[in-house]
């Protein structure tokens, strides 16, 4: 096989390349996914759309986007140098630092000159008679690739929603999720903001320091509790390293993924006084452990969600000096948990700000988008930046945006028109030797333990390939369908209810079916120890007709 010749830069057209491994996406997978598959000697090369690394860190350079798992438990843990040497700065770091710390782990470990920036894939089709992948970038250049992993992330595609007249605005116009490198200068300037989920509540604060107004339009509020970000003491920065062999114990074996110790009681167990002195505890606790070391019924009994939703409240009221605005912020459509929560920093106080106003869109739905502004049935609101911080086409959108054919020409959006079907969250039939880490049926927790989880397992699955003479691995249906039939299965249990963006809810059009691994991340654990002790019996292992070892 030949060495990949891919550079960052290197020019248009050119002849094919050849390489073992193609991975699609310098996110935090595709990074990791190009580390193992060097590490295990595979020729092996990245094409990513963007000019840098980072996916999600590199297109959410909104101000005020970070972290909401622990910066430590949400970097790598593959090297214990690297787990030494970089500090973050803060238990939930910002976007800057996120990007610096990954450009500085494709640096430190070499991996930049296998790279292409710029580079976004058109079309991916698997020729049978070769039994490789061709992948055709926007430039026309072609890479042949024996296996073909899409690392491309779950929320990578953003998401419009079908406004009047978006293209008539005259005045800047952002989404969140490709927000741009040059900074967007808000100061004295009408702003607004469209939707409050995660990334809506974390802009909103950041754009209300400068800008001269700033308005909210919300069409369902969020159940927000503070993510009580800190920066990370010299002290703790000592722990840290010397924990390092125990918090990559508890983070590789953990069911979500994070650090947090889960409780032992349910809500009722404890008096009034207990309950209200533990929310308060949980309040003031970091993140994610709201809802990981909450009470244990939190989740599945509605009495006890609603204890901790009337909690919240309380709190809401407390903060937001108008009634009104207090009120409107108050989720009415579904419990803590239900959806995605979102963890904010001054996000409440930010409606004190007598320069920002919020828009109720149950109230008042946006009718057009106009050149001065927005216009609902209170008229036209006049503005200079639009910022759509609206979501993204959870999931699948990637994917289903890559021209994948499989054998017989089948096109993957053709094979998942019902939804998606995959074993481990991994691959799925009729697709060889084409993985997906890190997408559809892969995370419920911490991403990149779960992400970093599946990354091991294709490496293993190409090493064992490769290793028995084998150049075509694909997992069987069966496999596939019982893997579905179990994320289905579980769905109906899962805490996200059907409004969640998990069931693909917030796509016009789009089937409604689970996009997490509902069977969590000791099913995976289980299902892939399956695998190995049984030689990949999910999987149909072959030789092409042109022999093993060629992609040339
Ligand atoms: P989310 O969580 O999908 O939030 C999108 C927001 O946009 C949400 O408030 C939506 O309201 C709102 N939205 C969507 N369509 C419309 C229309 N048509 N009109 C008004 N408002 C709309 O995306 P985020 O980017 O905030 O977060 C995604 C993930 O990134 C997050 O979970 C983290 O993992 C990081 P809705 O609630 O649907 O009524």
């Amino acid at each position: 096989m030949e060495p990949s010749d891919i550079e960052p830069g290197a020019p248009s057209g050119g002849a094919p390349t050849a390489v073992d491994v193609l991975v699609v996406g310098a996110g935090i997978t595709g990074i990791y996914q190009l580390y193992r598959a060097l590490g295990a000697g595979f020729s092996a090369a990245l094409v990513e759309a963007g000019d840098g690394v980072g996916g999600t860190w590199y297109w959410n350079r909104y101000p005020g986007a970070r972290f909401d798992s622990e910066s430590y438990t949400y970097g790598y843990l593959f090297s214990e140098e690297l787990f030494d040497e970089w500090e973050w700065q803060e238990h939930f770091a910002q976007q800057p630092e996120t990007e610096r710390y990954l450009n500085h782990v494709v640096d430190r470990f070499d991996l930049r000159r296998h790279m292409r920036f710029g580079a976004t894939v058109a079309a991916a089709t698997f020729d049978e008679s070769t039994a490789c992948w061709t992948v055709t970038l926007g430039d026309g250049r072609e890479v042949r690739a024996r296996f073909l992993v899409a690392a491309t992330g779950v929320l990578s595609v953003p998401f419009f929603p079908a406004v009047t007249g978006r293209d008539d605005f005259r005045g800047e116009q952002h989404h969140t999720g490709r927000w741009p490198a040059t900074p967007v200068d808000v100061a004295g300037k009408r702003v607004a903001v469209i939707g409050t989920g995660s990334s809506g509540v974390q802009i909103i604060p950041a754009l209300a320091e400068t800008a001269a107004s700033l308005t909210v339009y919300q069409r369902t509020a969020n159940w927000c509790t503070p993510l009580n970000n800190r920066p990370i003491t010299a002290a703790e920065q000592a722990q840290l390293r010397a924990e390092c062999a125990s918090i990559r114990e508890v983070l590789n074996t953990s069911v979500a993924g994070f650090r947090h110790e889960p409780h032992d009681r349910a809500t009722f167990e404890d008096s009034d006084a207990e309950r209200l002195a533990f929310f308060e505890t949980m309040w003031r606790s970091p993140g994610f452990a709201k809802l990981s070391s909450n009470y244990t019924d939190l989740l599945f009994d509605p009495a006890a969600n609603a204890e901790w939703c009337a909690f919240i409240a309380a709190k809401v009221r407390s903060i937001v000096t108008d009634p009104d605005t207090a009120e409107q912020l108050l989720p009415r459509d579904h419990r803590f948990g239900e959806k995605r929560p979102p963890f904010v920093t001054g996000y409440y106080e930010t409606f004190n700000d007598p320069t920002v106003d919020l828009v109720d869109l149950g109230r008042t739905p946006i009718l057009r988008i106009t050149e001065a502004g927005i216009e609902t049935a209170d008229g036209v609101r006049e503005l200079d930046v639009i910022v759509w911080a609206t979501g993204f086409d959870f999931g699948t959108g990637a994917l289903a945006r890559m021209g994948i054919r499989g054998r017989d020409g089948v096109a993957l959006v053709d094979h998942w028109a019902d939804g998606p079907k995959t074993f481990l969250g991994v691959q799925t039939s009729g697709f060889p030797n084409l993985f997906f880490p890190g997408g559809p049926h892969a995370a419920a927790g911490n991403n990149p333990r779960y992400n970093g989880d599946q990354v091991d397992f294709v490496t293993d699955a190409l090493v064992f390939a490769r290793d028995h003479g084998f150049d075509t691995i694909e997992v069987e249906p069966e496999a596939e369908e019982r893997w579905t039939a179990m994320v289905d299965r579980g769905a109906a249990a899962a805490p996200f209810g059907e409004r969640s963006y998990f069931f693909g809810s917030n796509i016009p059009g789009k089937p409604r079916k689970y996009l997490l691994n509902s069977g969590g991340r000791p099913k995976l654990f289980r299902e892939i120890a399956r695998v190995i002790d049984t030689d990949y019996e999910a999987f149909r292992l072959s030789r092409s007709s042109a022999g093993a070892g060629s992609t040339a």
